[in-house]
């Protein structure tokens, strides 16, 4: 075992071949503060801002917020902030240590620094990554203002939970100030993620102060942006071959694969870094490559997740090796591709052959359980909306609704046989028990469209629930293996 640790002071003695920051990293000054500072975030967005720092665009360090645990502050504090990112493909795995996260801090034990941080004048971009459901949408996709976290920011403002809260009081304490907006940029795999958040944060502004919310309204940019890097979570094997590699102990290094991308709306009113030259692609309107990412990578990995565990497949590499598996998610591919813009370039086939060899990297190990998770907060952007397009289109979708019948699926498995903590769905308290009565297909299915508030009131709705019930009944009766059947797949 190694008895030293990652640090500024140990940088020096680590292995070859480890590529460290070429910076100083005393001469940073934060520019950039992102909330939600897990895996993700450190194998993404951090990345680019440390090439850019490695550049010498020295105005962009970022002070990482988590908005939670302080678990990630725990392990990466004592290390300067430093952390492995590992790049791992089936043959090589590349050791780099990335400088770019100067500071941290954990707002449930200091709200106040968290917001002295935001409002600080250096700070010109507040990026997100929170995850689907810590933007508390209600059903039909406004705010949901009777969420008890809601309410209690719009009671106390200068002691927030949400990021909603947080971003509402530094907006407001800047504009006293007579300090411009920064630019709020979301990072989550949301449609229009941009463009959500800011009808989201006006919505809640509205609830506190007119002018505040007209402000954020006019004067506050929220571009939208695609970000794409798989990211599976950190294991104990992975914390204790990388210190061997290293030479040092790494409390929390992150796995990723060779492959990134990140798309933005390039509209930042108080500048940006050069991401550009990076790598990044810097566009006037992210939709079409939004709509691709969330609907054939996102919406292939749902399916790979739950059909993937129905199947007994604990990772994403296994479950897509499966024939059965693998025809199914062509022809999801298929459908949800003719729902995308065609007179947007896009070159789908290229697109979905790149995925079918980075859902194949076995070094990843990218556990189905961790992308089942938040099934509920998922579908909608990755299956349902593509379903719906279908439908309207008078298109064939029974691949797509198939998904969302695996997803319930794996809900019931897990309700009657499965540790309650293999995969988590914020829904659960009403789901679980839902699940457990074994109501007829359709009545499930309609009661967990209710509940989820899919398809919202949308006029096909009924013929959806319908479709998937018919899958469900196939799912409950011969797993995958009958639902795939009755498609034509089998093995
Ligand atoms: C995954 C995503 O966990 C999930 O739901 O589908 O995290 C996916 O790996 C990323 O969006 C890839 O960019």
């Amino acid at each position: 075992m190694t008895s030293s640790h990652l640090s500024n002071n140990t940088l020096r003695s680590l292995s070859k071949g480890v590529k460290t920051p070429g910076y100083d990293r005393d001469k940073v000054a934060p520019g950039i503060v992102h909330l939600g500072v897990g895996a993700f975030h450190r194998a993404h967005q951090a990345v680019y801002v440390d090439d850019c720092l490695g550049a010498g665009e020295t105005g962009w360090g970022i002070v990482g917020v988590s908005l939670r645990s302080a678990d990630t502050r725990d392990a990466l504090s004592p290390q300067d902030g430093l952390y492995t990112l590992a790049v791992r493909s089936s043959d090589s795995e590349q050791l780099r240590i990335i400088g770019s996260i100067g500071s941290m801090l954990v707002a449930p034990e200091d709200p106040a620094t968290v917001l002295a941080a935001l409002a600080d004048p250096r700070t010109r971009i507040v990026t997100l990554t929170i995850t689907e459901k810590a933007y508390l949408r209600a059903p039909g996709g406004g705010l949901d203002t009777a969420h008890p976290d809601i309410v209690g920011d719009l009671a106390r403002p200068e002691l927030p939970k949400t990021a909603h809260g947080f971003l509402a009081e530094a907006l407001h304490r800047r504009r006293a100030a007579g300090i411009a907006p920064f630019t709020v940029l979301c990072c989550d795999n949301l449609p229009a993620n941009g463009a959500t958040l800011h009808r989201l944060m006006i919505e809640f502004a509205a609830l506190r102060d007119a002018d505040l919310a007209r402000h954020i309204a006019d004067e506050v940019a929220f571009p939208s942006s695609m970000v794409d890097r798989i990211v599976p979570a950190t294991t104990d094997a992975d914390r204790a071959r990388i210190a061997i590699e290293l030479g040092v102990a790494d409390s929390w290094p992150v796995m990723t694969e060779p492959f990134r991308q990140w798309v933005i709306e390039d509209r930042f009113p108080a500048g940006r870094p050069a991401w550009e030259k990076f790598g990044v692609t810097m566009v006037e309107d992210v939709r079409p490559y939004e709509e691709m990412k969330l609907r054939l990578l996102n919406g292939a990995h749902s399916a790979i997740a739950y059909l993937g565990l129905l199947s007994g497949h604990e990772t994403v590499d296994r479950a897509f090796a499966e024939p059965a598996i693998r025809q199914f998610v062509d022809a999801l591919w298929a459908e949800a591709i003719s729902t995308l813009p065609e007179d947007a370039g896009l070159d789908t086939s290229t697109y979905t052959a790149e995925l079918a060899e980075r859902f194949s990297n076995p070094a990843l190990a990218h556990r189905t359980a961790q992308i089942a998770n938040d099934g509920s907060q998922k579908l909608p952007q990755r299956i349902i909306a593509s379903a719906i397009d279908c439908l309207e289109a008078g298109d064939e979708m029974v691949h797509l609704t198939l998904v969302v019948a695996a997803w319930i699926a794996a809900c019931a498995a897990r309700a009657d046989t499965l540790p309650e903590s293999h995969f988590t769905d914020p829904l659960d308290t009403a789901l679980t028990p839902l699940l457990r009565q074994h109501l007829p297909a359709n009545e499930t299915v309609a009661a967990v469209f209710d509940l989820a508030g899919f398809a919202g009131d949308h006029a096909e709705r009924q013929t959806l629930i319908e479709l998937v019930a018919v899958h469900l009944v196939h799912l409950r009766r011969g797993g995958p293996t009958l639902a795939f059947a009755a498609l034509g797949i089998g093995s």
